[in-house]
């Protein structure tokens, strides 16, 4: 048995992940498969001699969804001052998701 951990991509709702695990809890050797909508992350268990990133990458994509194998990315947390709406964070998510080699960013503005 082969365990990995692939970053999902495309997903917006927790109904999306639960599609995204269905579909691949279904595929052939596939023994466990966990989607976690928090993180974007599936966590699998498969067989090795069935299975493959690429297989599990495309049963994905028929869903309508993407996968990335995790270690290319890397995920940070920045604390960002002089918010003060949620048009501001739109704004920062926009420039920041125009740099070369961001994949997502996600700003949360909560008003205190
Ligand atoms: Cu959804």
């Amino acid at each position: 048995m082969v365990e990995n951990s692939y970053a999902v991509t495309g997903m917006s709702c927790a109904s999306c992940a639960a599609h995204v695990q269905k579909t691949v809890s279904k595929l052939e050797g596939m023994d466990e498969c966990e989607v976690n909508i928090a993180t974007e992350k599936m966590n699998v268990r498969y067989d090795g001699q069935i299975l493959d990133f690429d297989k599990i990458k495309k049963a994905v994509e028929n869903a309508g969804y993407g996968l990335a194998e995790e270690q290319k990315t890397k995920k940070v947390e920045l604390l960002i001052e002089g918010m003060s709406c949620a048009s501001c964070s739109a704004t920062v998510e926009r420039v920041t998701r125009k740099l070369e080699g961001v994949g997502r960013c996600i700003i949360n503005w909560t008003p205190s």
